[in-house]
C-alpha cells in the first residue's frame, strides 16, 4: 500500500512513520523545505518520546520520504492544522482541510480513499469537503471513499497509542467506511469502528469537550475552596475514592492544540445549545488572571519583584507551547510590569529567552511552576531557595516533591493559608 499523507506536524509524521514501519511505502507532505529536508536526514522537528528512531529507521529502510508535493497514492492522509476562526465564536477554519484536499485531488485515481484525520466541526465532510471531490468529477462512495478517522493520541503517548487505541473511521458512505477501515487494519490493534462522518466528527469533538468540562469543574472547585478555605486538592482526593467520581486536576489553565480549540467548533455550530460547554471553556480561560492575581498577592510589598517562572509548555514533557496557558500569564505578569526569568528544559526558542534554572531563581521573590515535566518533579529545591531573594514555591501543578527544608510550599490547595 502507498500512502500520501498531508502535513508532518504532531499527527501526520507518528502517522506516516507508523504505517511505513508496517511495511506501507509512504511519502509526506509538507509546505516547508526545512521540515522536509530534516526528516529525509533521518532527524525529527518535535519532541516525541521514541519518534525519532521510527523515523530514522523507516527513512534508512526507504518506507519514509518527504516531499514538497503529493504523489499518487492508494491512501491520502490529510493530517493540517484546524485552528479557530477569528469570528464570535472562534468556529473552526476549514481552509488547511480544503486547501490540502485541493492539493491532492489531481493525484487522486479511482478506488483511492482520502482520509481527513484533522480535527473538524460537525457536518464538515458531508458539507465542505464531499462537494469538493465531487467537482473533481468523482462520485464519493463508487470511485472514491471519503472517510473522517480522527486522531485521538496523548502527546507524549502518540506511538503507543497509535496502535493500541480504538479508532473511529466516519465514511461519508458505508463503502467508504468499509475503505478506510481497512487502510487502518494495517497497523491499528485498537478496535476500528465504523460510523458515518458526522458522528465521527461529533464523537471527536466531544472527548476533548468531555475533558474539558471536567477540567473547569476542579478549577471552578478550587476557586470555591479557596474562598471557604478548604483545601481542594484533599477534596478532589476524597471525593475520587467514590468508584464512579473522577474529579479531574485544577492547573493554570487549559492548554494545547485541541482541549482549549476544539469545544469552540461545537459551539460555533449550534450556540444557543451548548451553553455548558461555553461556560466551561470560559472558567477554563480565565484561569491565568486567577494565577497572577494570587502571585501579585504572593509579592505585595516587595519592590521590584522578580518571578522565576518554570515551564512555558502547555503540559509537561512536550515541548510544544501552542495555546499554553504559562505564555498568558508571563504576558499578564509582564504587562503588570513585574519582572519574569523563564526556565524551559524542553524549549528551544529564537523569540523567547530562555534561562537555566540556576538563573532564573537568582534573586527571585517567587518561584511559580506552571508545567508539570519531570525534571521540575524532583527538583533539589533547598538549592533554588539558598539563591533566591524570598523562597517561596508557588506549584499550580501540584506536582513538585515537598519537603520541611528551606522552600515554602504554596500549591492551590494551601493558597488561602
Ligand atoms: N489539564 C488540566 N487538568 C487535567 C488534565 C489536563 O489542567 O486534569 C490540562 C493540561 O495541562 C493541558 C490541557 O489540559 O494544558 C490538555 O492536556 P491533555 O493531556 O488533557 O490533552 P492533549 O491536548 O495533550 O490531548 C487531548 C487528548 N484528548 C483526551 O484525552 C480526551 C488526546 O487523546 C487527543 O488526541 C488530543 O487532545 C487531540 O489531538 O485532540
Amino acid at each position: 500500500m502507498k500512502i500520501c499523507t498531508m502535513g508532518l506536524g504532531y499527527i501526520g509524521l507518528p502517522t506516516s512513520a507508523m504505517f511505513a514501519k508496517y511495511g506501507a511505502t509512504v511519502v509526506g507532505v509538507d509546505l516547508f523545505p526545512e521540515v522536509v529536508n530534516k526528516l529525509n536526514n533521518g532527524e525529527i522537528h518535535i519532541e516525541e518520546p521514541g519518534l525519532g528512531e521510527v523515523v530514522k529507521e523507516v527513512v534508512e529502510k526507504g518506507n519514509f520520504r518527504a516531499s514538497l508535493t503529493p504523489e499518487e497514492a492508494d491512501a491520502f492522509i490529510i493530517a493540517v492544522p484546524t485552528p479557530n476562526n477569528d469570528d464570535m465564536y472562534k468556529s473552526c477554519d476549514l481552509s488547511y482541510v480544503l486547501k490540502a484536499t485541493e492539493t491532492v485531488l489531481p493525484f487522486v485515481k479511482k478506488g483511492n480513499v482520502i482520509i481527513v484525520e484533522s480535527t473538524i466541526a460537525p457536518r464538515s465532510m458531508d458539507d465542505h469537503v464531499k462537494p469538493l471531490v465531487e467537482a473533481a468529477g468523482f462520485t464519493v462512495g463508487e470511485d472514491i471513499f471519503l472517510v473522517h478517522c480522527p486522531e485521538r493520541v496523548l502527546p507524549g503517548q502518540i506511538l503507543h497509542e497509535l496502535i493500541h487505541n480504538n479508532r473511529i473511521v466516519g465514511g461519508v458512505t458505508e463503502a467508504c467506511s468499509e475503505a478506510g477501515a481497512k487502510v487502518y487494519g494495517l497497523f491499528v490493534e485498537g478496535e476500528i469502528i465504523k460510523t458515518d462522518a458526522k458522528t465521527a466528527e461529533m464523537s471527536k469533538l466531544m472527548e476533548n469537550t468531555f475533558r474539558d468540562v471536567n477540567i473547569a469543574l476542579a478549577n471552578e472547585l478550587t476557586k470555591i475552596c479557596n474562598v471557604l478555605e478548604i483545601n481542594v486538592l484533599d477534596v478532589i482526593q476524597m471525593a475520587n475514592k467514590h468508584p464512579r467520581v473522577n474529579l479531574h486536576s485544577p492547573g493554570p489553565g487549559v492548554g494545547g492544540h485541541c482541549l482549549a480549540v476544539d469545544p469552540y467548533f461545537i459551539v460555533a455550530k449550534a450556540p444557543e445549545q451548548a451553553q455548558m460547554i461555553n461556560l466551561a471553556r470560559g472558567i477554563n480561560v480565565s484561569m491565568p488572571e486567577y494565577v497572577v492575581s494570587n502571585v501579585k498577592e504572593m509579592v505585595s510589598g516587595v519592590e521590584n519583584p522578580k518571578i522565576a517562572v518554570f515551564g512555558v509548555t502547555y503540559k509537561g514533557n512536550v515541548d510544544d507551547m501552542r495555546e499554553s496557558p504559562a505564555m498568558d500569564i508571563i504576558d499578564i505578569l509582564r504587562n503588570e510590569g513585574l519582572e519574569c526569568a523563564v526556565h524551559d528544559p524542553h524549549v528551544e526558542s529564537d523569540t523567547f529567552k530562555l534561562l537555566s534554572a540556576d538563573e532564573a531563581v537568582t534573586d527571585a521573590h517567587l518561584l511559580l511552576v506552571l508545567t508539570d515535566h519531570d525534571e521540575f518533579k524532583t527538583m533539589n529545591t533547598d538549592e533554588l531557595a539558598e539563591k533566591m531573594a524570598k523562597p517561596v514555591l508557588f506549584d499550580t501543578r501540584n506536582c513538585v516533591k515537598t519537603n520541611e527544608g528551606k522552600m515554602q510550599f504554596v500549591n492551590f490547595g494551601n493558597l488561602y493559608t
